[in-house]
């Protein structure tokens, strides 16, 4: 082994440190594991940022114990989209919203009935999802100017996180291209719309964006003392945002197309130049950055994330202990109906509650189409698992027509792998070879772009592994 570098990705469902040992291949470990929910607090649901920190922390205290002096660096990826303020003083202004909180409501149609429907996208290739960083600061200038006036760093997650570490604030460009603020060529923020929607006198948006691999600074002398690692640990980028860097993964050459499936499903491929054309945005895509630089044109499918919650259902009302595995195997011995689910119904989007269980409202989209499915786990599991399969098998329509490209495989990369029902229904969907890729690829790319900054590993390398 030559080396270890520590790879800290924050899912929505959980957060891992992961250690990557660097020698002729790279060998994961996990170092903590920790659940990620985010909580009620002061008027908007939040991420319990405290709780994520001491996760992190713990899984660099076994780090260190296991491999003192061989850690030469850690890099932060999370999920997209949420930020923290921090103001001249460097304290943070709130804790981070998450962006399930409903604060953006009605944004969208009063962006585009103000500056019309195709202005965002045309200024940064991304679709106009409610949840989007631009929007998130809209909510917050209506009802709390102040706060964005204060603030001097919009820093995403793990641009924060980052801050913490090292005490280095920068603003990483894959992350950045998420917002919906940022030029889908990399080269910055995109101040003309951000002057032409409102939010032109902010001091948030005179950073340059930092590149993926770059060294930030070195960990702080308090958390050295607090987990053993040692003072000369870089902290560097890597692509922050989780989906660019398990698509870090994705096969090279044309036609490959990537599914990172976790919480979110991201279908999209790396492309040269971003995708723009009106068909791009009739299809939804949105040209998010590739972590050397590229496109990463892709679609958001609701995911995973409805499995999730009707697990919740059943597990937190009604107290059972359903694993994802239990799950899988009583929807294969469900009956099926014709009718397919459709994951991306607005429906779906807010998380599981008691006033509003999850797994009811499946049974209830398909009772408002005249279809009665049985109110059970295995019949609702594969309702979802076939609708998510369709979902993708749909979207690799639009990509091929999009991109003018025939597929030449889709990998399933993330904890989506796992599921073999699902990779063996979008296999069935799909009009072309289907793979499983790494299961923690986002952690993986997340370390390989950091041995690729410390010069431990070849570039063509990193879509081999
Ligand atoms: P995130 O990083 O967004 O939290 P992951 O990549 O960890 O997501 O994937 C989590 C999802 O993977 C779970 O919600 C679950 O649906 C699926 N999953 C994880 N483990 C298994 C398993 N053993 N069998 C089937 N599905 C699994
Ligand atoms: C997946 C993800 C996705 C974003 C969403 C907010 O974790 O980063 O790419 O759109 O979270």
């Amino acid at each position: 082994m030559k080396a270890v570098v520590l790879a800290v990705d924050l899912g929505a469902e959980s957060g891992r440190v992961m250690a990557a040992e660097i020698g002729d291949g790279i060998n994961l470990r996990e170092m903590s594991r920790f659940i990620n929910k985010p909580i009620k607090k002061e008027g908007h649901l939040r991420w319990d940022m405290e709780s994520l920190w001491r996760g992190i922390l713990e899984g660099f205290t076994v780090a260190a114990a296991q491999y003192g002096d061989l850690i030469k660096s850690i890099s932060f990826d999370t999920w997209a989209v949420d930020f923290a303020l921090i103001n001249n003083e460097g304290e943070l202004i709130e804790e981070p919203v998450c962006y399930r909180d409903p604060r953006t409501e009605g944004l969208v149609d009063s962006i585009e009935t103000e500056f019309g429907k195709d202005t965002i996208w045309k200024h940064t290739g991304i679709r106009n999802l409610p949840f989007n960083t631009v929007f998130q600061l809209l909510a917050l200038k209506k009802s709390a100017p102040e706060k964005l006036k204060q603030a001097e760093s919009i820093l995403m997650i793990p641009d924060f996180l980052a801050w913490k570490l090292c005490g280095v604030a920068s603003n990483e460009w894959t992350n950045a291209s998420s917002t919906a603020l940022a030029s889908p060529s990399g080269q910055g923020w995109d101040l003309d719309l951000i002057k032409k929607i409102g939010l032109g006198d902010l001091a948030i948006f005179d950073k340059a964006l930092t590149k993926s691999g770059i060294e930030l600074g070195t960990v702080s002398a308090d958390i050295a003392e607090i987990t053993g690692l040692k003072r000369d640990v870089k902290v560097l980028t890597c692509a922050s945002h989780d989906t660019a860097s398990a698509a870090a993964l994705t096969p090279a050459g044309a036609g490959q197309v990537f599914i990172s499936s976790g919480t979110w499903s991201l279908m999209g491929m790396i492309s040269e130049q971003p995708l723009l054309s009106k068909e791009a945005k009739e299809a939804n895509l949105s040209n998010e950055l590739a972590w050397d630089g590229r496109s990463r044109p892709l679609k958001n499918i609701m995911g995973l994330w409805v499995l999730q919650n009707c697990r919740r259902t059943w597990n937190e009302e009604g107290g059972a202990d359903w694993s994802y595995p239990e799950l899988v195997d009583v929807a294969r011995s469900a009956a099926d109906v014709d009718l397919v689910l459709d994951v991306d119904d607005a429906a779906f989007f807010e998380q599981h509650s008691k006033e509003n269980p999850y797994a009811d409202r499946v049974v209830k989209w398909f009772a408002d189409r005249g279809v009665q499915i049985p109110a059970d786990e295995g019949n609702i599991s594969l309702a979802v698992i076939k609708g998510l399969a369709h979902a993708y098998a749909n979207t690799l329509k639009e990509i091929e027509k999009v991109s003018g490209q025939k597929a030449q495989a889709v990998t399933i990369l993330g904890g989506g792998g796992r599921n073999e029902l699902l990779v063996e229904m979008t296999a069935q969907l799909c009009d072309c070879p289907v793979r499983v890729g790494a299961h923690e690829a986002t952690a993986l790319g997340n370390a390989v772009i950091q041995a690729f900054a410390l010069d431990l590993i070849k570039r063509e390398d990193i879509a081999k592994l």
